[in-house]
């Protein structure tokens, strides 16, 4: 079946060849043909790149793997590098912040209507106000209102001429903002052209100028993993959300924003003339329609009760979503209403922002608490009297650094006011002064390290008081625990409380001497908890020490084992190297694959790489420059720890393939990105499957019938009704020994 794309064209499967290179250095007698080839290709890949980014970051349903998406980005990247004139603002390589300069970022722009300011309601009753005054005004029962939620971002606006993205700017003061268009391009859900039905509803219209307006946000996990990097580095942390996508927003490097995980939600525009829309669930939808992220939680309600029910369940739910809600924003539903009611000189009369009250409660600060992190970095943390904040119980908080302390004016013995910061991390907000005790004194970093003793040491311009010591356990501790964790090496069943025995009983020094714990080892780890009664049998008298037990520990020995196979970005990340964080260690473990070269590898080598600054190249030299971190890293590659980075397509399809011959080039290189192949018949020399995972590591799409999509049908002995169809088709017919062919070369024989 023939399926339209978002665009309105017919997506086919079928691989464009992509254009050859121009062959020595003359001239090609047809340069004009050639470039016109290029353009075309051009526009056909970046419409493509925009389905498939559509597909992946607004329907969450991506088509094509990732690595056949990038093979879709190079081919652009690699025409567009030949013929630079071809480059358009609204091109996906853009994204990625390439080859532009940021002489023009920040510029002034004017809106192209003024982005107005809402009224607030900050309670129930100021709501009702302004629903009985809007009852009142059109007619009372004859308002419809959609309700949002009022995400807690930062507004924008995009600006989109005959359909294809031309800047976005902040709100600024409403009729002024900044240029942020190279930051808001790296914003994966922004789309560059508006999709077809959308542009096919506005008629002639779609040839102007729109400006949808909306917010850009940073979703919760992603503001708490900056901030516990920042933590573990030393850095400032931000305040919320809100404060990190801003911050985000106004990088000078657009790098820098591409890694930090920025979202939208739009809701508004400029001027709804040209969309040909009435209401304002109707240009919702349309927003929908060309592509753009918005919000699913919207009602449109009949009644101010079913308005009072929306705002109810939004403030249950606020904590179940992954972004920052401050309220609910109610819009009379109707365009034609909405004209009735007009503006004031600073807001819409038809629109209406109920605020949820804050959530914020008084304690008592009884201590402030050292820990010390991985990296060494002393974090005071602020014990106080537990207390109940937006449905849960929370009785400490990160003060982050002593700056912090000092900024916030705490002092231990102070009332405090706490609350949680975006929603989620609870936040010491500051004294109530009038209630400071009359001996309560201003705190300071202790000289020594609270866990090792050590002297702490503060560098000139450095916020971070550090602990320096090699053999700090606080340190050892949670070098372990990072290394285990989730994002790094990820070993289920190896908590805090386990590392703490595994260090008390003297079985880890390092993180390699996970890899040497037998099952009996673990298994005779203590519990802290005790037998309460005799059992002869087993020879057990009551208070005796219960152990860990061999069916835990097996489990945590096969985890441990199965975490080998982790690739080198994992690892990188997980040794806690100052300066690498996650996408750091991907970025210098795409470079150099394996654990070897990137210690062969010079401080200017790591420089080299794209997105990686001196400071970062500088660190992980030094860090390889330690033999006792070297003798770590030997002591894990004897373990058996791979340490190696695998570029291609899905784990165990590559690993089958390699099993099979295919060279790992071979894998990495994805030859057969944007076939479609159908495999019918007994094969002689593998199985269907194995035949299968061979051509999907190599980037095939693997389905189960023939259409007219289908690039390739492999057939084997005693192939049935599929051989016929795709003989009916004009689907080329490939052999066993032409897949044979293609697992040596990549290349398909001609049919
Ligand atoms: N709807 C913020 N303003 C909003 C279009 C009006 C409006 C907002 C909104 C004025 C949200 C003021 C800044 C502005 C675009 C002006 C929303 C949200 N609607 N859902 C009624 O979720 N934060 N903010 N933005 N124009």
């Amino acid at each position: 079946m023939e399926q339209e794309n978002l665009f309105g064209e017919v997506v086919s499967e079928d691989r464009v060849e992509p254009l050859s290179s121009p062959e020595g250095t003359a001239m090609p007698a047809d340069a004009a043909g050639d470039r016109a080839a290029a353009a075309a290709r051009a526009a056909e890949l970046r419409h493509e790149l925009d389905y498939h980014a559509y597909r992946y970051y607004i329907l969450d349903a991506p088509e094509i793997t990732d690595a056949a998406f990038d093979k879709l980005l190079v081919e652009l990247q690699e025409i567009e590098a030949r013929y630079p004139e071809l480059v358009t603002p609204d091109s996906y390589t853009q994204r990625v912040g390439g080859g532009y300069v940021d002489t023009e970022q920040f510029a002034p722009v004017t809106h192209m209507a003024r982005m107005y300011s809402m009224d607030d309601a900050m309670n129930l009753d100021e709501l009702d106000e302004w629903l009985a005054r809007t009852e009142e005004a059109l007619g009372a029962g004859s308002v419809a209102y959609t309700c949002e939620l009022k995400i807690d971002g930062l507004g924008v606006a995009l600006t989109y001429r005959g359909g294809a993205f031309v800047r976005a700017a902040t709100r600024g003061d409403g009729t002024t903002g900044e240029d942020v268009s190279l930051n808001v391009r790296t914003i994966k859900d922004v789309p560059m052209h508006l999709a077809a039905p959308a542009l096919d509803h506005m008629g002639a219209d779609r040839e102007g100028v729109i400006e949808v307006r909306g917010e850009v946000y940073m979703p919760k996990g992603s503001f708490v993993r900056l901030n516990e990097e920042a933590d573990a580095e030393g850095r400032a942390p931000f305040a919320n959300p809100r404060n990190a996508a801003a911050g985000s927003l106004r990088q000078k490097d657009p790098k820098v924003t591409a890694r930090r995980d920025l979202a939208t939600f739009l809701y508004a525009v400029a001027d709804t003339a040209p969309l040909h829309v009435g209401s304002q669930h109707e240009f919702l939808q349309w927003l929908r329609d060309a592509g753009f992220s918005v919000n699913p939680n919207v009602r449109r309600c009949a009644t101010p009760a079913e308005v009072h029910a929306f705002c109810a369940e939004a403030l249950a739910h606020r904590g179940d979503l992954d972004y920052d809600i401050d309220g609910v924003v109610v819009k009379v539903d109707s365009f034609a209403q909405q004209d009735e009611l007009g503006f004031t000189a600073r807001a819409p009369r038809w629109a209406i922002a109920f605020k949820f009250p804050p959530e914020e409660k008084t304690t008592v600060l009884r201590e402030i608490r050292i820990q010390v992190g991985r990296t060494g970095v002393l974090t005071p943390v602020a014990e106080f009297d537990p207390v109940t904040v937006a449905g849960s119980t929370i009785a400490r908080a990160t003060l982050h650094n002593i700056d912090e302390i000092r900024r916030k004016n705490v002092r231990v013995g102070d009332t405090i006011v706490v609350h949680k910061a975006g929603d989620v991390i609870p936040e010491v907000v500051g004294p109530v002064l009038e209630k400071r005790p009359a001996d309560a004194v201003e705190y300071q970093m202790p000289a020594t390290c609270p866990a090792c003793g050590a002297p702490v040491v503060h560098e000139e311009g450095e916020v971070a008081y550090r602990c320096v010591s090699i053999d700090c356990p606080a340190q050892l501790k949670e070098r372990l625990a990072h290394w285990v964790s989730r994002g790094c090496m990820d070993v289920d069943g190896v908590g805090d409380e386990l590392i703490d025995k595994l260090i008390q009983a003297g079985l880890v020094h390092d993180v390699s001497d996970f890899y040497r714990l037998t099952v009996d080892q673990v298994a005779a780890l203590d519990t802290g908890r005790t037998y309460q009664a005799d059992n002869k049998r087993r020879g057990i008298k009551a208070g005796d020490p219960i152990p860990l037990g061999a069916i835990i520990a097996g489990k945590v020995v096969d985890e441990l084992a199965r975490s080998k196979a982790q690739p080198l970005s994992r690892a990188l990340f997980a040794l806690g190297i100052r300066h690498v964080g996650k996408s750091v260690a991907e970025l210098i473990a795409a470079r150099f694959l394996n654990l070897p070269a990137l210690i062969d590898a010079s401080e200017e080598d790591i420089a080299a790489i794209e997105g990686i600054g001196p400071k970062i190249a500088a660190s992980v030299k030094e860090f390889f420059a330690v033999p006792e971190n070297l003798a770590v890293l030997e002591r894990l590659r004897v373990a058996g720890l791979t340490l190696e980075e695998d570029l291609g397509g899905s784990g165990s399809d590559a690993a089958f393939a390699e099993e099979a011959g295919v060279s790992a080039e071979l894998t990495q290189a994805q030859p057969l990105a944007g076939l479609t192949f159908v495999l019918t018949g007994a094969l002689t020399r593998f199985t269907r499957d194995e035949a299968g995972s061979v051509l999907k590591a190599l980037g095939a799409k693997v389905t189960g019938s023939v259409s007219k999509k289908t690039s390739y049908v492999v057939a084997g002995e005693k192939a049935g009704s599929k051989l016929a169809k795709a003989e009916s088709l004009g689907v080329p017919v490939l052999s066993e020994d032409d897949l044979a062919q293609i697992m040596a070369t990549g290349e398909v024989p001609a049919a």
